[in-house]
């Protein structure tokens, strides 16, 4: 069953097609080099799906999202069978500075965690509902698209997107972090993992809108949640540790599945450790991983968008 074609382009806004810079020389090694890349005209959606979209979805067709399925033991042959639970993974902030370069310090496999329950059993989305959608695999994602009548963005089209404009700005509305002291994402402030100054005011993920729109109109491009792409995750440099931003699902062994490129950094990206709210940050992120601060927004193409 499809969602009525009259609510289908609700808060979807227009980007016209062109040509820009993507990726970036500056940070990280896997979003190098840029290059010139050319996308057509599509439809997207102004902020990330939301707790209240991905619920009116299960109720018109019970889908039953990943992490509320019980792990193929085939699919995990060294895992412990204790662990082959439904279930997702939550962030916990530490005490203390902790080793950066592991990242079971703040990340927990939680059995009973899903987009109902993002902290686990116990926890719900009441007053949420406004905040994006967490703990969803592609699978969903693209579940959840297919029943919008939409697709999930490319990684082009979602970095063009979150551009708005500003060729080869550092961030989505810009190059300097808090214009006039204003904050502009919900990232994280302070010493990751443990010291969260919440300057921007939010813990967690965030109402989508919180934050002021890019040129193009559209909300949340930078923090908040990172956003499922269609593309698959391929760089030189595609072993290289993704640790704070893209946790594995602790069950799996290396390499087992491909990952997904994301996009966009969340609420849990710090400069000290995870400068990734820019719109030419990508992390890639194995296709069975759901977490707390991965969302997804879809797109609406006209006509087939090209990649030069
Ligand atoms: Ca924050």
């Amino acid at each position: 069953m499809r969602a009525a074609d009259s609510t289908r382009l609700k808060d979807m806004v227009e980007v016209p097609g062109g040509t820009f810079r993507m990726g970036s020389d500056r940070f990280y090694p896997e979003e190098r080099p840029v290059r010139e890349v050319s996308v057509g005209g599509f439809l997207i959606d102004s902020h990330p799906v939301t707790v209240a979209e991905f619920r009116r979805f299960v109720k018109a067709t019970g889908y039953v999202t990943s992490a509320e399925q019980t792990p193929e033991a085939a699919d995990y042959p060294d895992a412990d069978p204790d662990l082959l639970v439904p279930g997702s993974l939550v962030f916990r902030k530490t005490d203390g500075p902790v080793d950066l370069r592991d990242y079971r310090n703040w990340w927990e496999w939680v059995p009973g965690a899903e987009w109902r329950h993002p902290e686990g059993p116990g926890s719900n989305v009441g007053g949420r509902e406004r905040h994006p959608v967490t703990h969803v695999t592609p699978a969903d994602a693209a579940a959840y698209a297919e029943w919008a009548g939409k697709s999930l963005p490319t990684e082009a089209e979602w970095e063009y997107a979150a551009r708005g404009g500003l060729d080869g700005a550092i961030f989505t509305w810009g190059d300097e972090f808090t214009p006039k002291g204003r904050m502009m994402a919900n990232t994280w402030q302070g010493e990751f993992p443990w010291q969260n100054l919440l300057l921007d005011r939010y813990e967690g993920t965030s109402p989508v809108g919180t934050f002021p729109p890019n040129g193009y109109g559209l909300h949340d491009m930078a923090g908040n949640v990172w956003e499922w792409t269609d593309d698959f995750f391929t760089t030189p440099n595609s072993n290289g540790a993704p640790a704070c931003c893209a946790p594995r699902n602790p069950q799996g062994p290396e390499e087992r599945f491909p990952r997904r490129v994301i996009k966009g950094g969340s609420h849990l990206c710090a400069p000290n450790y995870c400068l990734r709210y820019r719109p030419a940050a990508r992390q890639g992120e194995a296709i069975d991983t759901s977490t707390a601060h991965i969302g997804f927004r879809c797109v609406v193409r006209p006509s087939a968008s090209t990649e030069a």
